[in-house]
């Protein structure tokens, strides 16, 4: 923080994070910079994903369009949980409608230990774009994010998107020791990408562990949470989102990682999700989520009732974050956001 920054903000997220009542309830949407959007279409013309992830101007304007477009109070970062993989030499590539692609998957001891590290310069591109936008942005604050080990660690088993997580899970239960070898080594690449974005100027950080509901809490805290607990142990200074899709059953392990908002898809009310946060003795969890995305596709009426019940079931928490319970999904209506946006912000914390 520089000399003549204010020390505490009054920006909405940033005090709801805190566990404050802002002036109006926070909103952003995962995915909100992306397919959704015909100015992103236009824009990634031509362009593979990656090399748009490395390049800082372009970076900053995708970033951009969805606060210029719908007014939302954050932005995210345009990249990708697997750019440091990419920045540290792994092979990875995302191919257009499939996701991220890994050229030899991990499978192996040897593999895991000839994974490279990741050398912080690798990421100046993403520093940069994190420079300009912070130059732009002014009070909505910057989101940075990074995939946790157990997400990471499964396109790279996998060697692709998976739905069953079959080939993780088996390195898991048959060789704990790779295991462990390979979310230590994921966990380390993570730190820094993390701590490049937050020295370059990120106000809040997201650690996105989308596929740790695969997984039963037992084995959650035995092989993932030690993993995903370091990383967010090494990060200072900014509030830390943790989440995941499919968590009911984990989002105490999830809290307990080291999170100070804990993020939750739409399969379990706010209020219920409070309940199971809640410790004696312990401030009230803050909470984000949890529209379905699906639900943007349904008529207004029913995305406002949605909307308005979500925001009730929030007040259960210390602070509450609007969010979907997962990304935009492609074929939302651009529209449907702003309108979404314009009915949190007329609404009580
Ligand atoms: O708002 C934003 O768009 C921010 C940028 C962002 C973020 C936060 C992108 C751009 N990716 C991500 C994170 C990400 N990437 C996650 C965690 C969030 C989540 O659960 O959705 C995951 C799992 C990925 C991996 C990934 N990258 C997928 C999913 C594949 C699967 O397993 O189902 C896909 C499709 C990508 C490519 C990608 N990343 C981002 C975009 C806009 C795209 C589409 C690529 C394109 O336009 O060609």
């Amino acid at each position: 923080m520089s000399d003549t920054a204010p020390r505490t903000s009054t920006a909405p997220l940033l005090v709801a994070a805190a566990g404050g009542t802002p002036a109006h309830p926070p909103v952003w949407f995962m995915r909100q910079a992306g397919r959704s959007l015909p100015e992103y279409r236009e824009i990634r013309e031509g362009i593979p994903m990656l090399e748009a992830c490395f390049t800082p101007e372009l970076v900053r304007e995708i970033t951009m369009q969805p606060v210029r477009r719908h007014g939302v109070d954050a932005a995210i970062l345009f990249s990708d949980i697997v750019v440091p993989l990419v920045a540290a030499g792994i092979g990875v590539d995302i191919v257009p409608g499939t996701g991220p692609v890994v050229a030899e998957p991990v499978r192996t001891r040897e593999s895991v230990e000839a994974l490279p590290l990741l050398a912080p310069d690798g990421l100046d591109p993403v520093a940069e774009a994190i420079r300009l936008l912070r130059a732009e942005l002014g009070e909505t604050p910057l989101i940075g994010f990074a995939g946790a080990p157990f997400t990471l660690a499964s396109y790279l088993i996998e060697g692709g998107p998976s739905r069953h997580h079959e080939r993780t899970k088996a390195l898991m239960y048959s060789d704990p020791a790779t295991w462990h070898a390979l979310l230590g080594a994921l966990a380390t690449i993570t730190t820094t990408f993390l701590t490049v974005q937050v020295a370059a100027g990120v106000q809040a950080v997201q650690l996105f562990d989308s596929w740790a509901g695969a997984l039963s809490e037992r084995d959650y805290r035995e092989f993932v949470q030690p993993h995903s607990a370091r990383v967010l142990g090494a990060v200072h200074g900014v509030p830390k989102i943790h989440f995941g899709v499919g968590t009911a059953e984990l989002l105490p392990a999830m809290r307990e990682a080291g999170a100070d908002v804990v993020g939750v898809d739409w399969r379990l009310p706010l209020d219920e999700a409070v309940r199971r946060l809640s410790r004696p003795g312990t401030p009230a969890p803050v909470v984000q989520g949890n529209l379905d995305p699906a639900a943007l596709l349904a008529d207004f009426a029913v995305v406002e009732r949605e909307v308005r019940r979500i925001v009730e079931e929030g007040r259960a928490a210390g602070g509450h974050i609007v969010n979907l319970g997962h990304g935009v999904l492609p074929n939302t209506d651009p529209e449907v956001l702003t309108r979404v946006v314009e009915l949190v912000h007329s609404l009580t914390p």
